[in-house]
């Protein structure tokens, strides 16, 4: 999968991308992460990129030429045809595994990373496939949530995660919370680790951990239920639960 980052500041994105899996997976070639300085499009003699809005008001607006230019360059450089093109910005579809699983099927993804009041709106009608946002709040600059989306979506491509992890048994990807993980010392300042985990017994082992990522969700994220197809044992298990809170006469 090849990125590019369109961004004012892509020093942010040198040491995230420098470490750990993604760095792996970008020495195995499986990733191909490349950063560009939309200042270098620009055509004026300060190099500017923003200006002031249009209407009045406080802030800069990002404005179109250097992002079109850079857009441009880009098309030329990839044979005519780009893959996504993704703005981060609150006012877009909230983020999720769901999205992530879809953007790791493509071959080429673009990121525009706006800064200060953002591009000019004729970027995102003109340039802009996909717009996602991170969570309802507001940052300073679309760099980190370009990040967010790109570690997500990078750890989907397959072989990203080694053949030991998988993403199939992360937390969401079966639309639950993930259960608790245990390693060694079996005993720490007191607290033992569940019997069942040093069982042996796989089978058991499953439906445990099914159990207890049933059991988070429900406590944690009850909204979450409504969108997971559960199974006749899951259900059996929660029902189980509920049968104990009404004992305990906490829920009616
Ligand atoms: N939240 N999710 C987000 C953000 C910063 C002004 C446009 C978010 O995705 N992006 O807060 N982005 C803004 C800052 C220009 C991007």
């Amino acid at each position: 999968m090849k990125i590019d980052i369109l961004t004012l500041f892509p020093q942010m994105f040198e040491s995230p991308f420098d470490a750990s899996i993604i760095k792996r997976a970008i020495d195995k070639k499986l990733l191909e992460i490349n950063t560009i300085n939309i200042r270098d499009f620009s055509q004026n003699k300060h190099h500017t990129v923003d200006d002031t809005p249009f209407g009045g008001g406080a802030g800069m607006v990002m404005g179109p030429e250097p992002v079109f230019e850079c857009m441009d360059y880009l098309r030329e450089q990839r044979g005519g045809e780009l893959g996504r093109v993704i703005m981060m910005c609150p006012q877009g579809e909230p983020f999720s595994q769901g999205y992530a699983k879809e953007l790791g099927k493509e071959q080429h993804l673009v990121f525009l990373c706006g800064h200060y009041e953002g591009f000019d709106e004729r970027v995102r009608e003109t340039l802009v496939t996909d717009e996602i946002s991170i969570g309802d709040y507001v940052l300073t600059g679309g760099e980190l949530p370009a990040m967010v989306v790109v570690d997500a979506v990078a750890r989907m491509v397959p072989g990203v995660l080694g053949e030991a992890a998988s993403a199939e048994e992360d937390s969401f990807y079966n639309g639950l919370l993930e259960h608790p993980h245990y390693t060694k010392p079996r005993e720490y300042r007191g607290q033992v680790v569940p019997d069942i985990l040093l069982s042996g017994h796989h089978g058991n082992i499953r439906k445990w951990r099914r159990r207890q990522s049933l059991l988070r969700t429900i406590e944690r994220r009850p909204e979450l239920l409504t969108q997971v197809e559960l199974t006749k044992e899951d259900k059996a298990a929660l029902q189980e639960l509920l049968s104990y809170l009404q004992a305990l006469d906490l829920k009616k």
